[in-house]
Order: structure tokens, then C-alpha cells, then sequence
């Protein structure tokens, strides 16, 4: 079987911490590499300053080698919060309003890409597979091509991918598509972000779908499909099940005794709708007098990106929201909201999910969301709660147990909460069961497989 080679903007080098904080991707490309032997590399996330970044950082663990470089200053700025963050971020999340054009951070991505594709190359072999991820690394491929590369290469994107309308606002739309196009595989999250890339293709004559998959564009011949990525689901539902036992957790149900949990957890970040959902909280409160003090909504926020000054305005934003709403509706016994800005460990939240009787997930877009299925998988089977997701989460494909609500809709979201809350055993089981069953199967070893058997198959 021939070597893997997964290129991401950044690595997860294992730790003595172990699976249980990994989370499930890192841990499934862990094992896709140990089965085969091979290479992972990316940025180490630290920056050489203004002098030229130091070679290769290799570390050996077992048949894989971590290769980590890092970056100058100036392309942290202007490749990573730059160009990644500030505009192919939120184009592909349709946010046009927060997308900030520059030409020298569009030179620095192309021109980074071109950087990884050096550092790669001498440690690359002609048989080995080559798998990139995510919109950092759109045009790596075209670089390692340009250099004589014919290894197979498959792209996967982990965020929506916009229709054209949306894309064709971004000056070097086109260059982002050829791109695209040098890949032998690209993997998208659903079908409605394979359509939009097709449509993008054929748009402006770019390229065209010779038949469903199956593309042509920029004198390559490639394929697309949609490759839903899932979690770990029977070990995260195995840490779920021991958490209970956890100092933190058992601390958490004491503190809620006698009152219904409603959990949300996001990174700080736009796409995911926290400021709706604190309305759309606020909204159910208010509407159902009969819940007053006898519902707590737990949102667990870790700060991300907050060099980025969209990502620093969020932050004030939501915690004054926070701090609003429970000085409105709260009583002297009775704190509604409470917000907690910083991570917090992964068994630790297996247990929280487990104890919450709604899981609130409302991204305004989202490539897939895999809290949502985190949650499901994190439920007790005798007495399940309730998943409430935005329609508008790659996630909401798959999940039909939920509860599904447009998140611009707070009526809608506030609504489905009250139905969550008070929904008889029997339906929470049943609706739970389906999903599970549904995660248990399709799991992310398995994405991983099935992706890797199509980049390898002719
Ligand atoms: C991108 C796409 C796609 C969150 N807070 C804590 C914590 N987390 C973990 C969650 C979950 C992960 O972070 C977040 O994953 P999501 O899928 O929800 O969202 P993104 O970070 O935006 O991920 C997304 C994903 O890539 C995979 O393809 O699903 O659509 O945007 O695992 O549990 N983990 C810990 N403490 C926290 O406080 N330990």
C-alpha cells in the first residue's frame, strides 16, 4: 500500500494527553496514517519573526513523521488572518459584508502555498498519496503539479463551498478554481457544496460535469463528491458514559439540580449564530413564563481567531448580550445564561452534553457541525435529549431526529426549544435512536476510508 501524505494548515502532533483530547479527526487521520505509513505536515503555528523560517521541524512517532514549518510574521498576517480568515473564510460562509479584499494578502496565499509545496517536496515519494485539507491550502496542488508532481492528490474542503454569486465577488475567484481543478479528488461536506462548486465551474465557462462527479476544467480531468465527515461516535459515547463519575461534571449537575440544561459550545466565530441563539433563549423564557428558573442555558465559547478584529468585536459582543439578557430575566436565585469563554476538556464535555436535556446547534452556515453529532452520541439511551440544529449545518442532512430551525427565525428557534424541552420520552428515544445508529455507522474512520479508497481507485 503506498505511503499517505495529509497536508493541513495546522497539526495535531499526538501528546501525552492521548485520544480522549484529540477529538475525532486528529485521531482518525492518525490512524490512517499509522496503517499506512507517512507524512504529516503543516504549519507548527508559530512565527520566525522577519527572518526566514528555520527548515522542516521532523518528529518520528512510530511509521509517521510530523513535518512542521513555521512561518515569517508578515504571512501569518497576511496569508493565515489574512486571506484564510478574513475573506475565504467568510465568502464560503456567504458573509460578503466581512470579507476584506487585499492584494498582499492574496499575493501571500498563493505565495505560502508555493512554500509548502517546497518544504513538501523532498520529503514526497512517486507512489504516495497526497491528501490536503481545507480552504489554507486550495492551490497546493497546482504548486506540486507546476513542480512535476503525478502523485494522486484529493483536496478536502471542511467548510461550505458558495454558490457563484457569492464566490464571484472574490477578485481571484478564478485562480481559486483552477486551483480546485488540478486536485484528482475533491471531497465536499454535502451535495449542496458540490452543486455550488459545479455551478461555479460551469458559470463562467470554467469548466464542465461530464457526467455526475465527474469533471473536466483547466485541461485536467477530476472527480467530486460529497464526503460527510462524522465523529468518533462509540468512544466519544464510552467517555460520555464514564464523565458522569467526573469531579467537574458531577459539580455541574449538583449546581443545575432540579432545572433543565440547554447546551450550546462553539468557537467564537460568526458562522455559528451564538447572538440569534441568546435572543432565540431569551425568546423561550419569555414566551413560556412556566420555564422561568427552571431552565439553565450553558454556552461554552472558546476564544478563537482574536487577532482577527471581527473575531475581537464578537467577543465583547456576545459577553455583554450574556450579561444583558441575565440581568433582564434573571432573579436573585436564578442566573439563566451562563457563559464560559474558554475551552474546557473533552471528556468534561462529553459529560456536560450527556446532562443537557436540549442541545442547541445554530449555525447560520456550517460546513457539517460536528458538536451536533457529538451530542447525539453523547446521550444517554434510556433518557436522550433533544438536538435543536440550523437547517443551515451540513449536519442537518444527515441528523433527522432533529429539531431543525432557521436560526435567523428566533420565533422558530425559541419555538423548537419550548417543543425540546417539553418532548415525551418516547419521541426523544425514538428520534435519538435513528441518529445514533446513523452516526455509529457512518463514523469518521469511515469518512477517512471511503475517502481515501476513491483518491486511490482510477
Ligand atoms: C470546521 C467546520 C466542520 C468546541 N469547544 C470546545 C471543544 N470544541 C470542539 C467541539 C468540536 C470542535 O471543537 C468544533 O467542530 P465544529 O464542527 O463544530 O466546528 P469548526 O471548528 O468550525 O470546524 C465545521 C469541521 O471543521 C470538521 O470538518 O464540521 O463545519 O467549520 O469537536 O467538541 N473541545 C474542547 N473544549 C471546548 O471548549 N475540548
Amino acid at each position: 500500500m503506498s505511503r499517505l501524505i495529509i497536508v493541513s494548515n495546522r497539526v495535531s502532533v499526538p501528546d501525552n494527553k492521548g485520544a480522549a483530547a484529540a477529538g475525532g479527526l486528529a485521531v482518525a487521520l492518525q490512524a490512517a496514517l499509522a496503517e499506512r505509513g507517512g507524512v504529516w505536515m503543516g504549519w507548527s503555528g508559530k512565527s520566525s519573526g522577519d527572518i526566514e523560517p528555520e527548515p522542516l521541524v521532523l518528529t518520528q512517532d512510530g511509521n509517521i513523521t510530523y513535518a512542521l514549518t513555521d512561518l515569517t510574521q508578515t504571512d501569518v498576517e497576511e496569508y493565515y488572518q489574512g486571506f484564510a480568515n478574513r475573506v475565504l473564510w467568510p465568502i464560503c460562509h456567504y458573509r460578503l459584508d466581512l470579507a476584506e479584499y487585499g492584494r498582499k494578502e492574496m499575493a501571500s496565499y498563493f505565495r505560502v502555498n508555493r512554500f509548502f509545496a517546497h518544504r513538501l517536496a523532498p520529503l514526497l515519494e512517486p507512489d504516495d498519496t497526497i491528501w490536503v485539507h481545507d480552504y489554507h491550502l486550495i492551490p497546493l496542488a497546482a504548486e506540486l503539479r507546476e513542480m512535476g508532481f503525478k502523485n494522486r492528490i484529493g483536496f478536502f474542503l471542511h467548510i461550505p463551498w458558495p454558490p457563484a454569486d457569492v464566490l464571484f465577488t472574490m477578485p481571484v475567484h478564478e485562480e481559486i478554481m483552477r486551483g480546485l481543478s488540478s486536485y484528482d479528488l475533491l471531497g465536499f461536506q454535502t451535495k449542496y457544496d458540490l452543486e455550488n462548486f459545479a455551478g461555479c465551474l460551469k458559470r463562467e465557462g470554467m469548466g464542465v460535469e461530464n457526467s455526475p462527479g465527474h469533471f473536466s476544467a483547466h485541461g485536467h480531468n477530476f472527480r467530486g463528491g460529497a464526503y460527510s465527515i462524522g465523529i468518533e461516535t462509540a468512544a466519544f459515547a464510552a467517555f460520555a458514559r464514564k464523565a458522569a463519575a467526573h469531579s467537574v461534571v458531577r459539580k455541574a449537575r449538583q449546581s443545575i439540580e432540579g432545572r433543565d440544561l440547554i447546551i450550546g459550545v462553539d468557537r467564537l466565530d460568526y458562522s455559528k449564530g451564538i447572538t440569534q441563539r441568546i435572543d432565540a433563549f431569551e425568546r423561550f423564557v419569555t414566551n413560556n413564563p412556566a420555564h422561568q428558573r427552571r431552565v439553565t442555558y450553558l454556552q461554552i465559547t472558546p476564544k478563537s481567531r482574536s487577532e482577527v478584529p471581527e473575531y475581537e468585536a464578537m467577543q465583547h459582543a456576545v459577553a455583554e448580550q450574556a450579561g444583558r439578557v441575565n440581568g433582564a430575566i434573571g432573579t436573585v436565585d436564578w442566573v439563566p445564561i451562563r457563559y464560559i469563554n474558554r475551552s474546557i476538556s473533552r471528556p468534561v464535555l462529553a459529560g456536560l452534553y450527556r446532562l443537557a436535556k436540549v442541545g442547541l446547534v445554530t449555525p447560520l452556515r456550517d460546513g457539517m457541525n460536528l458538536v451536533a453529532k457529538e451530542y447525539v452520541a453523547a446521550q444517554d439511551p434510556d433518557n436522550p435529549g433533544v438536538l435543536v440544529l440550523s437547517r443551515f449545518a451540513g449536519a442537518a442532512r444527515e441528523l433527522k431526529g432533529a429539531l431543525l430551525v432557521n436560526p435567523y427565525d428566533v420565533d422558530d428557534t425559541a419555538n423548537a426549544l419550548a417543543r425540546g424541552i417539553n418532548m415525551p420520552l418516547e419521541e426523544r428515544r425514538e428520534r435519538w435512536r435513528g441518529m445514533m445508529d446513523h452516526l455509529l455507522e457512518n463514523d469518521v474512520s469511515r469518512w477517512c476510508d471511503v475517502f481515501l479508497a476513491d483518491l486511490r481507485a482510477e
